[in-house]
């Protein structure tokens, strides 16, 4: 049997006797080779991590799972997060499994189908305000500081340790660390979480030098690429559909420690990203994620030598996730045929 995130990482994480055992089986995602984006691109290796692999199909149950055990070791009742998506589909699987009484707060008509099937099905109250998803953080907000309910946004400290073990798996799957780490950048936790991770194992003589971190932000929804806050963020990557990211500071501090960059890439480039990860590698990762390798293929034109590189980036969601995006942008059509040998090949024969 696997072990979850906590018994595999227990001694770097912020539990002991006290803290409930929880588990759904998260972390020892795949750390899968690049079969054809990396050889096009001249670097050493290249790998993709699978966290679409985790119980609810993101990475956001490494997080959760402790922010879970916590919530449970204080005696806490209900959980709540504001969402884009994943969020809320991880809080509300562990929620359910842990007898928490679940509030997700989602931008109405924004999130991908999967997420809202999965928190629907998982039995969250799930409440869809009118707005963003930064406002709706920004009332989940106001929200804690006046009821006891426990928070389960990555401003909750639980949500980054967990979080950091990604970085633990990559280093211990390469036996040593990569020289570069692409990742997505939605609200911020993620990429914080991963740095914390590299230092963590720079700490203790795990690896002698951390990755660049390299971050990546739809060009729609880039604040910390302009500076600025955006106050109506899009993409067609509703994941990372966030104008004001609750870990902007510790993202420009993981940049800036480790000699990385945040960029931003576009719809096109993520959708081309996308595709090519399913056609080339056999990956289907959902739209926000796909903007790693949008940027990692960006990355010759900012300057960046990738000759002789070891690279990974980080694919953070399930391309199931949003069956919508797949729909529109595949540009596959259904070929209908009677259901037998004849009308079958005859229309092969065709050349259609
Ligand atoms: C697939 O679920 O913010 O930079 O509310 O679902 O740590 O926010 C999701 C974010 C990347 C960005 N890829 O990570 C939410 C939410 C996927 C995501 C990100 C998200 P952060």
């Amino acid at each position: 049997m696997f072990p979850g995130v906590i018994d595999r990482y227990r001694e770097f994480l912020p539990v002991d006797d006290a803290t409930p055992s929880v588990s759904l089986g998260e972390g020892t995602t795949p750390l899968v080779r690049s079969s054809s984006i990396g050889d096009s691109l001249g670097c050493r290796e290249l790998y993709f991590k699978l966290e679409g692999c985790n119980p609810t199909g993101s990475f956001k149950d490494r997080g959760m799972v402790v922010a879970i055990a916590k919530a449970l070791e204080a005696g806490k009742t209900r959980i709540i997060c504001a969402s884009t998506g994943n969020t809320s589909a991880s809080a509300a699987a562990y929620g359910a499994r842990y007898q928490l009484e679940t509030l997700v707060l989602v931008p109405a008509g924004e999130i991908a189908l999967g997420k809202l099937a999965q928190a629907m099905a998982y039995g969250a109250r799930i409440l869809a305000v009118n707005g963003s998803f930064d406002e709706a953080l920004t009332t989940v907000k106001g929200i804690v500081e006046s009821w006891d309910i426990e928070l389960v946004n990555s401003l909750n400290p639980y949500r980054i340790e967990g979080q950091k073990t990604g970085a633990f798996e990559i280093v211990d799957d390469l036996g040593g660390a990569p020289d570069i780490l692409c990742i997505p950048v939605g609200n911020a936790g993620n990429i914080t979480a991963y740095w914390k991770g590299f230092k963590e194992y720079r700490g203790i003589g795990r690896i002698g030098k951390t990755p660049k971190m390299m971050g990546f932000q739809a060009a729609g929804a880039a604040p910390i690429v302009r500076g600025v806050p955006i106050s109506n963020p899009k993409t067609i990557a509703t994941a990372i559909r966030i104008g004001n990211p609750a870990s902007w500071e510790q993202a420009e501090v993981a940049r800036d420690e480790s000699a990385g960059l945040i960029e931003m890439v576009d719809d096109n480039a993520i959708v081309e990203a996308y595709l090519r990860l399913a056609r080339e590698e056999g990956i289907f990762c959902e739209p926000a994620s796909a903007a790693s390798v949008a940027g990692l293929l960006k990355l010759p034109e900012l300057d960046v030598d990738l000759t002789g590189k070891t690279i990974v980036c980080v694919l953070t969601g399930n391309g199931l996730k949003d069956p919508g995006t797949a729909e529109k942008r595949a540009l596959v059509e259904l070929e209908y045929v009677e259901p037998d040998v004849v009308s079958v090949m005859n229309l092969l024969a065709s050349g259609k």
